[in-house]
């Protein structure tokens, strides 16, 4: 049993972490690169190492140095956060290799959803609704993928089995695009992942991103804890997310989000997980899983009432989920902007010294980060400053809250989101609820246009 944990992340989510050990009595250690040296976060551990220089592939992403890092310092377990080496079954494997505990699903099951046409697969198999497409990477008979490619019917989409988040994939409207874009598409797969197979689907044209979180221990147990809509994004960049996504039956959400639990009892997984649909015309379609925290955790937290880090270190601790799907009730809503370092129009990163800083506060807000007057945004790590979640009894109670803490909250010497955002909270589309994964892009160009 580990009563120290080695947190592998910077910013607003190794303070997050951070604050859950500290709510299970656990010691910290905190890694940072040498851009992050005097991050204020960095003093509520009890030690932080330095793991090398500020290029990530030198410090947040270097292997043997995090895993030095946890032998000097005696941390039995690793806390990925999100990005960097969350996801990435190779690092795993070398933790549970040394010893260690991973906070985290297994190395097999991160390997089995990395590969997206053995994650579509397992899925199928445990019953959780697919897009249309076989679940096989493709063959190189060019006469056996035509013939696949119109039994799905077009367009239909080709993907990359490494792939995933938007990278690796290439619209095809008709079969003379077919096998071009099939070359490219494995051409750069195998330059990008180091695995050229690709796959199709049926392409559908005006989705929602709709996805499920789930929570499982290492006795079997699992449970899914509502929904989420991520649809307002530009260019694969969530900008605003809410929980749950509104307008969907409570039947149909229950079937595919029993079906998600079932998956991971099926499969082995545990810890916290995301099933990622496609929603369109009143059925759910899987894409992806992804194995790690996400950003956008907070939402669920204050509709589920369910703390999902300190959930997740405890599974990973050997602890029993204590509460079975019955008694998990989604309450109210709730919506998360994710507030930018970045100029508001042009979307360029705006790193730099903060000189002023006011968050909202007040029933049902939260603010996530490790932010605050006279701290310094590096250029070299994503550009997201704070995370403002709201809750509220209903959709528009919240809406009226994240409105009235956006007008509060005020960040100077740096350019921010904060404009983007009080404007996408007064949008009609966004205030009606269940717009579309293109809706976003749609209207910043029709803004430029006006
Ligand atoms: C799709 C799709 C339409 N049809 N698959 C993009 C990210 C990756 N997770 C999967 N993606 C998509 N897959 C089929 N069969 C449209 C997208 C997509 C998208 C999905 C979720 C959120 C934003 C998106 C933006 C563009 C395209």
């Amino acid at each position: 049993m580990f009563d120290t944990v080695l947190i592998a992340n910077r910013g607003e989510i190794a303070l997050r972490v951070l604050r859950a050990c500290r709510g299970l009595g656990l010691r910290v250690v905190m890694v940072h690169s040498e851009a992050d040296k005097d991050a204020p976060y960095l003093a509520l551990a009890d030690q932080a190492l330095c793991i090398g220089p500020a290029a990530p592939g030198q410090s947040y992403l270097n292997q043997p140095a995090i895993l030095a890092a946890a032998a000097v310092s005696g941390a039995q377990a690793i806390h990925p956060g999100y990005g960097f080496l969350s996801e990435n079954a190779g690092f795993v494997e070398r933790v549970e290799q040394a010893g260690l505990t991973f906070i985290g699903p297994s190395s097999a099951c991160i390997r089995v959803m990395g590969d997206k046409v053995s994650a579509k697969r397992a899925m199928r198999a445990s019953g959780v609704p697919c897009v249309p497409g076989p679940d096989t990477s493709l063959p190189e008979d060019p006469a056996q993928v035509r013939r696949l490619a119109r039994e799905i019917g077009y367009p239909v989409i080709v993907k990359a089995a490494g792939g995933g988040g938007g990278r690796g994939m290439r619209v095809v409207n008709d079969e003379a695009e077919l096998l071009p874009a099939l070359a490219v598409t494995r051409e750069e797969a195998g330059r990008a992942f180091g695995n050229p197979e690709v796959y199709i689907e049926k392409f559908l044209l005006h989705p929602r991103h709709v996805e499920i979180q789930v929570l499982a221990d290492r006795h079997g147990n699992a449970v899914w804890l509502g929904s989420r809509d991520c649809s307002l994004q530009r260019r694969h960049q969530k900008v605003i997310e809410e929980a749950p996504a509104p307008g969907i039956p409570q039947e149909l959400l229950a079937q595919v989000g029993d079906s998600c639990a079932q998956a991971c009892r099926r499969i082995g997984y545990s810890g916290v997980g995301t099933f990622e649909f496609l929603y369109e015309n009143e059925a759910f379609y899987f894409i992806e899983m992804n194995t790690r925290l996400q950003v956008e955790h907070p939402v669920t937290e204050l509709t589920s009432a369910i703390d999902i880090v300190q959930q997740q270190i405890r599974v990973a601790r050997g602890e029993a989920l204590p509460f079975t799907q019955a008694d998990i009730a989604c309450q109210g809503h709730a919506f998360e902007c994710r507030i930018n370092a970045e100029d508001p129009r042009t979307f360029r990163p705006s790193p730099g010294q903060i000189t002023d800083w006011n968050v909202p506060g007040g029933w049902g807000v939260r603010v996530d980060s490790h932010a605050r007057a006279g701290y310094r945004v590096p250029p070299y790590y994503d550009s997201m400053v704070a995370k403002l979640i709201v809750h509220g009894a209903s959709r528009a109670d919240a809406l009226t809250r994240l409105r009235v803490a956006l007008d509060e909250m005020r960040v100077e010497g740096i350019a921010t989101n904060l404009p983007l955002h009080r404007e996408l909270a007064a949008d009609e589309g966004f205030v009606d609820g269940g717009v579309d994964i293109h809706y976003l892009e749609r209207w910043l160009k029709e803004r430029a246009a006006a």
